[in-house]
């Protein structure tokens, strides 16, 4: 069994992978500010006796390196960010310290203590808006925001410690959703925002025809590849998209929120947004040979799990 330290182990994808790496027996460490994050998230995690949270800010001196110099971790899983676009743009200094600054704070403390393998979370938004579909991973990087460049530097920070025998793994996630994905802000994940207002009983917007389509991944999926990255024995370093391979459409997606909810009225349609891309479609491959990870919960079924218990 391993030590895991998780940075943003109190968010969406964070907790997740808290509670998946707990049911494996494995020893965990969660750092999180909660900015972003809820300690209500880590519910079932925090009556665990292998676990324990320690609120701290990540890209702050000093406190990566006493928590890796104590604790001693196997592996770190990188998912501490500034998760909003819109906010890279509206504040790209503070998506440097949260993004790059955290990201060189766990580089240092990887290095300074041991630690023999990093998951760091990057994302699809390193590719930028690019019609070349799928997206391969050697398919150009063009990130179009703050936070697509903050990830795709990031990346290059930790690929070059394998040079000093740390095994890295990036992993270049697309659409996410799932349980406990915060639906705060407009700009949040479209499904949990769907989700929201059909259990509200309100009526949707589409913004556009609802033909555009994601590679939406249930956040189970990404638990599941986050654990092998860290844990199996015997990967080499490298970035891969974690995705499904499968396109959806938004008018899909409505399908099936609108067999739940019968009663509620059907959505409306608003304007396409600015900047919003019609297709985005991953390429599963990598992860697959390198990691031996394939997804295997389809978006109806996982729509239906967060449909039932939210
Ligand atoms: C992701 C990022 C976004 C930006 C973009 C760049 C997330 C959650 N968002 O957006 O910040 O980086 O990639 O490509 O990672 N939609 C509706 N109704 C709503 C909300 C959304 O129709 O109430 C549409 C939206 O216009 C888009 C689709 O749903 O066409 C998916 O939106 P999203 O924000 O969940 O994801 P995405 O990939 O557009």
């Amino acid at each position: 069994m391993a030590k895991i330290l998780i940075t943003g182990a109190a968010g969406f994808i964070g907790s997740h992978t808290t509670d998946r790496l707990l049911a494996s027996g494995h020893t965990v460490l969660g750092v999180d500010n909660l900015r972003s994050g809820h300690r209500r998230n880590l519910t079932p995690a925090l009556a665990a006796p292998e676990f324990r949270l320690e609120e701290a800010d990540v890209s702050a001196a000093g406190v990566l390196d006493a928590l890796a110099k104590e604790f001693r971790p196997d592996a770190i899983i990188h998912l501490a960010a500034l998760v909003s676009v819109q906010e890279s743009i509206q504040d790209p200094e503070l998506n440097h310290r949260l993004n790059i600054t955290a990201t060189e704070r766990v580089a240092a403390a990887a290095l300074a203590h041991g630690v023999r393998r990093i998951v760091f979370a990057s994302s699809a938004a390193i590719y930028g808006d690019t019609t070349d579909l799928p997206i391969r991973e050697e398919t150009e990087k063009a990130p179009i925001s703050p936070y697509g460049a903050a990830k795709l530097h990031s990346e290059g920070i930790l690929l070059g410690l394998s040079a000093q025998g740390v095994t890295v793994r990036c992993h270049r996630y697309f659409n996410v959703f799932g349980p406990r994905q915060d639906p705060a802000s407009p700009y949040s994940g479209v499904i949990s925002i769907f989700d929201r207002r059909y259990r509200e009983g309100k009526p949707v917007t589409i913004y556009g025809d609802g033909q555009q389509t994601r590679d939406f991944i249930s956040v189970h999926d990404v638990a599941r590849a986050n654990e092998i990255a860290a844990t199996k024995p015997g990967i080499a370093a490298g970035a891969a998209n974690i995705c499904t391979g499968r396109a959806t459409s938004l008018l899909d997606i409505v399908k099936v929120f609108a067999t739940h909810y019968p009663a509620v009225p059907p959505p409306s349609f608003a304007p396409a947004r600015n900047g919003d891309i019609i297709h985005s479609l991953g390429r599963p491959d990598r992860a697959q040979a390198e990691l031996g990870f394939r997804a295997t919960v389809s978006v109806a079924d996982g729509l239906g799990e967060l449909i039932r218990t939210g």
